[in-house]
């Protein structure tokens, strides 16, 4: 039986983790996590799969030495704050933050791909990718793996309210009713402008070389969790009105011959994928579609137009919550405990 915490449990990471929880109870035990927040949320009781659970004010002393696993749904400060103080008090941290994605001492890891690098480089904290990033990995990797190695990629991102955490999720919804029940503009806090019927092309903050680091970070953790630093990929990360589920039209060369048929024929079958690809009867991936899935859906997969026999182009949609976030968090943890 696991003993686990999920700490910024009121968030909508928070939420999902417990679900992934309770959907992995055969292998975790049927004892549900304990829930921990700020002590603005402490005392709260959160409905889900478990029924009622009351969440704790977060201490280091509450949670340090008393779990197996401990999950940080929390801001990049809180995690650099306590991460390292928890991991060396013998629990397995699993941080969704960036603050150690890009240490060479803590592993970045999607766990159908690089699992491995939890024991080569040690130690007990892990950091958990980007979403947009961890998503086109499942699709990327067996590409990589089966075509000789992806050299140049260029992505375009469509990224979800969710990205943002539940407040995105209501100003979405908020501002989507306010226009179209009472047609107001809709009002913007959390995004730097409207979303409703819009899209923007911004997400974090401008870098150095006119990029975002949202953009930035799917370029430097493809290179961390497939192992390869040669690989150069371009990115544009824009903001769209969905709720949960970011999609990503990519264009990929590759060092070896590719073909969309070479393509399906290494995807079919791999864990987490699910291929979507029959688009003369309309069906590709779409963020409706795999809202609330596990998989990460693959389609559109062509010739491409530009690297002719050595380039596909496809369209990759995950949800941003779940592989996104929760459920690979999760899904290292199941893998921990299978390897005890
Ligand atoms: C977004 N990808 O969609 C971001 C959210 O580095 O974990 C996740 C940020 C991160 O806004």
């Amino acid at each position: 039986m696991a003993k686990i915490a999920i700490v910024g449990a009121t968030g909508a990471v928070g939420i999902e983790l417990v679900k992934c929880c309770h959907a992995r109870k055969a292998v975790f035990g049927d004892a549900p996590p304990a829930l921990f927040a700020s002590a603005r949320s402490a005392g709260k009781v959160l409905e889900g799969p478990y029924g009622p659970l009351t969440i704790s004010e977060f201490t280091l002393e509450a949670v340090q030495g008393k779990f197996d696993y401990v999950f940080l749904a929390v801001s990049g400060s809180f995690s650099e704050q306590f991460a390292p103080s928890l991991a060396s008090s013998g629990c397995w941290v699993i941080d969704n933050s960036s603050a150690f994605r890009y240490h060479d001492t803590v592993p970045l890891v999607v766990p159908e791909i690089n699992f491995s690098a939890i024991k080569a480089i040690g130690g007990k904290l892990i950091a958990n990718p980007n979403c947009t990033t961890a998503i086109a990995a499942m699709a990327l990797w067996p590409i990589h793996q089966a075509h000789g190695g992806i050299k140049r990629m260029i992505v375009s991102t469509y990224q979800a309210s969710s990205g943002a955490g539940e407040p995105g999720m209501q100003e979405l919804l908020e501002g989507s009713k306010s226009q179209l029940l009472d047609g107001k503009a809709p009002v913007n806090k959390v995004f730097s402008h409207p979303l409703p019927f819009n899209c923007i092309p911004m997400i974090d903050k401008l870098q150095g070389n006119g990029y975002t680091k949202e953009e930035m970070k799917v370029a430097w953790e493809t290179r961390k969790i497939f192992g390869d630093d040669g690989i150069k990929l371009s990115c544009t990360a824009v903001r769209i009105p969905t709720l949960r589920a970011h999609a990503e039209a990519i264009t990929l060369e590759t060092a070896g011959e590719i073909t969309p048929a070479s393509v399906l024929e290494c995807l079919r079958g791999k864990p987490g994928v699910a291929v979507k690809d029959d688009p003369g009867n309309d069906v590709y991936p779409m963020p409706l579609s795999c809202s609330g899935e596990d998989d990460v859906q693959v389609g559109r997969i062509r010739q491409s137009e530009v690297f002719g026999d050595r380039g596909v182009d496809l369209f990759v949609c995950g949800d941003q919550l779940l592989r996104g976030a929760a459920l690979n968090a999760v899904l290292i943890a199941e893998k921990l405990e299978g390897d005890k």
